[in-house]
Formats: structure tokens, C-alpha cells, sequence
């Protein structure tokens, strides 16, 4: 196979530079990540899918997740035993979906890599959560891809254009907002500007709100598993276990993952900016340079909570999203400072077995 053929072949799994990398030894494989289980990979040359693994080192629990690869990720594999490859190097990233992982002891997670847009899925039943949607916006704003909004369940709901709207005016300029029926062609037809060829695209939400739906409407063929939600409270069942890239006939590649039940800011998200600049914007309009938005006068961040042009909650949930960046940005900095203490002291130890000997 020449280049150009092998070029084109790989972009249609998302490889998106006008040349291929040098290899880094002889009979290096590059391929992409399309499938993590959790032990080993799946992953996709161009022509087939594969598996492989990575090095025992990388799999040791104390690695950084940052390291290890995710879906989405083009790695250099050798050949390995039981016609397995070995996952040697990730190449760099051009973006990263990030947060910190639920119920572990603050572990980071890739939710996906080389992403072009994360499409935020939210239900419009009792999955219908403004406040977590902000959350999403701020790990997808720290990213490097594009946040699109998707409101599911349209048809079931009598007050779609109002809540779209509602949506519609956190997102400001972050991200792009549809109210659809995620079953139904010509609907989802509306996210394909998202979906050009060569486009990877990431699908997050809540278990239950319609993203392997929406895989399947866009596929064309029921090719994930559904299930239905909870009559009472709209909650799904975890059904999509695992996160798995998929190739769309039209071109973009799709990333469905499992409902997430907590988004926690991993401290790198400058949410003043992303998703909240237009509060940011009015902090710098407050008479006081110093001003905290509580008693002063010329406040222009409560003048705005008080004629309605910023949601109260909305406002509360900027501040608890500030304060939970910087408690995890202090934790990773206290972090970063025992390792590097760590290996001080093992350099120190290094020094003194040189000069005294081992004792
Ligand atoms: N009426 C209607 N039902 C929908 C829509 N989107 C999803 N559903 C239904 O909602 C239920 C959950 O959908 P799934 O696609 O399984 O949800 P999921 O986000 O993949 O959930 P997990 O895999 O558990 O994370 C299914 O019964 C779907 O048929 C929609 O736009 N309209
Ligand atoms: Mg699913
Ligand atoms: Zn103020």
C-alpha cells in the first residue's frame, strides 16, 4: 500500500494530518484506539480491528491516567504474541476529555481523545438538570473541542422550547443547542454539520438520556444496546458498559460512552472563561475592584441577579464551581509536590549509597 492509500485509509477512522508520522522502529503499527475494556484494547488500523495491550509497566494502578490510552487515542503497536500487538507510545493528543473519576480517590479520567466536539446529552424528562449541564460545559471547555448541547426526548415533552431557551442562554456562545427526538432521522439530521467526514465526535450524559439512541438513529441499524428509564425519576440503567468508537456511513467517527453519574473538575478548568464568562464579564463591571457581590454598592453582579439577566442559581452554582476547581487544583499542586519529594529522596538515597556504600 503507498501512503496516500494508507492515508486515506486511516481517515476514515479520524486521522486528521496531512502526512503520516514517522514510525518510531521497525514494523511499528500505528492505529487508533476504538474500544477499552479493561484489560486490553481494541483497536482500529485502517482495514481491521485489532487487540492489544499496553506494557505491564503502564497498567500498574499508580500511573496516571493521562498516560495510559483512551479511546480515541493513535498509538505505535509491535507485534506481540497470539497475533495481540503491544501498545509501545500514544502520539500527542489534540484534545482531551477530562474529569476526575466517581467514587475513586480522586483519580483522573480520559473520558476521550482527539475529539473534535462533545456533544452534551441531556434528557428532557426528569434528567432535565441546568446545573449539571454547566458542569459539563466547564470539563468540555478545558478540553480543546467544541461543546454542542443535545436535549433528548423532545417528543415527550410540552415545554421543549422553553426549556431550549432556558439552555440556550447559559450556553451564550460556548455551545450550540438542539431540542430532538433522538429516535427520529430527520431530526437528528440536524447535528450533521457536527458529523463531517474525518470528524470525531464524543457523546457524554447521564445513563438513560438517549446516547446509544442516538448512535443507532445516526448508524441507521440498532448496533448499541437501549433500555428503557425509570418511570419515576427518568433514571437509566447503566446499559452501555464500556466506550467504543464507532465509523458513521457518512464519515465522522462517534464516540458512545456509559451514563456517567458524577462530573467532578479535575482544577485545570478556567470556567471564568468558558462557561461562565458572562459572569466573569459582569465582575469587571462592579464599582469596587475588590467587590465580592455581597453588600458593596454598584455591584453589577447582583444588579443582574436582580432584573433576571443572570439566573440566581445560576450564580450559585458559578460559585461552588470556582471553589471546587480550586480545592482540586490545591490537590493536585499537593500531589504533584509528594512526588517530587519522592524522588528527591530516592535521588538523595542514590547520592549516599554512592558515596557510603550500601549498608
Ligand atoms: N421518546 C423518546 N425516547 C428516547 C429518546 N432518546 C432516548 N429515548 C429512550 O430513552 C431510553 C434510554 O436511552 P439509551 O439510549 O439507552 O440511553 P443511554 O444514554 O445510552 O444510557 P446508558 O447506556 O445507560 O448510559 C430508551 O428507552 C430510549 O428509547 C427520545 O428522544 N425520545
Ligand atoms: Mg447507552
Ligand atoms: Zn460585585
Amino acid at each position: 500500500m503507498t501512503d496516500s492509500e494508507f492515508l486515506s485509509t486511516l481517515r476514515r477512522i479520524g486521522w486528521r494530518e496531512p502526512v503520516l508520522p514517522p514510525p518510531p522502529f521497525a514494523s511499528a503499527k500505528l492505529a487508533r484506539v476504538i474500544v477499552q475494556h479493561r484489560n486490553a484494547f481494541e483497536v482500529h488500523d485502517g482495514a481491521a480491528v485489532l487487540w492489544a495491550r499496553t506494557k505491564s509497566s503502564a497498567r500498574r494502578r499508580d500511573r496516571d491516567d493521562a498516560l495510559r490510552p483512551s479511546v480515541g487515542d493513535w498509538v505505535w503497536m509491535r507485534p506481540a504474541i497470539n497475533d495481540e500487538w503491544q501498545i509501545e507510545a500514544l502520539l500527542p493528543r489534540h484534545s482531551q476529555l477530562r474529569r476526575i473519576a466517581a467514587g475513586e480517590t480522586g483519580r483522573e479520567q480520559i473520558i476521550a481523545a482527539n475529539i473534535d466536539t462533545v456533544l452534551i446529552v441531556c434528557g428532557l424528562d426528569g434528567d432535565f438538570n441546568p446545573r449539571r449541564i454547566e458542569r459539563y460545559l466547564a470539563i468540555v471547555g478545558e478540553s480543546g473541542a467544541a461543546a454542542v448541547l443535545v436535549l433528548t426526548k423532545a417528543d415527550r415533552c410540552d415545554d421543549a422550547d422553553a426549556r431550549r431557551a432556558q439552555i440556550e442562554q447559559l450556553a451564550g456562545t460556548q455551545a450550540a443547542v438542539y431540542a430532538l427526538n433522538a429516535k427520529d432521522r430527520s431530526e437528528v439530521a440536524r447535528l450533521d454539520r457536527w458529523l463531517v467526514p474525518g470528524a470525531t465526535v464524543v457523546l457524554v450524559g447521564s445513563s438513560g438520556a438517549g446516547k446509544s439512541t442516538l448512535t443507532n438513529t445516526l448508524l441507521g441499524v440498532e448496533k448499541m444496546r437501549t433500555n428503557s428509564v425509570r418511570e419515576n425519576d427518568s433514571r437509566g440503567r447503566h446499559t452501555t458498559t464500556f466506550r467504543a468508537l464507532i465509523e458513521l456511513p457518512g464519515g465522522a467517527c462517534i464516540i458512545d460512552t456509559p451514563g456517567m453519574r458524577e462530573i467532578k473538575l479535575t482544577g485545570e478548568e478556567a470556567v471564568e472563561e468558558t462557561s461562565f464568562a458572562d459572569i466573569e464579564e459582569l465582575t469587571g463591571q462592579c464599582r469596587f475592584r475588590d467587590c465580592a457581590h455581597g453588600a458593596e454598592p454598584g455591584c453589577a453582579v447582583r444588579a443582574a441577579i436582580a432584573d433576571g439577566r443572570v439566573a440566581a442559581e445560576r450564580y450559585v452554582n458559578y460559585l461552588k464551581l470556582v471553589g471546587e476547581r480550586d480545592a482540586a487544583r490545591l490537590r493536585a499542586s499537593e500531589h504533584e509536590k509528594r512526588a517530587a519529594d519522592r524522588v528527591g529522596n530516592k535521588a538523595l538515597g542514590a547520592r549516599l549509597v554512592d558515596k557510603y556504600g550500601k549498608r
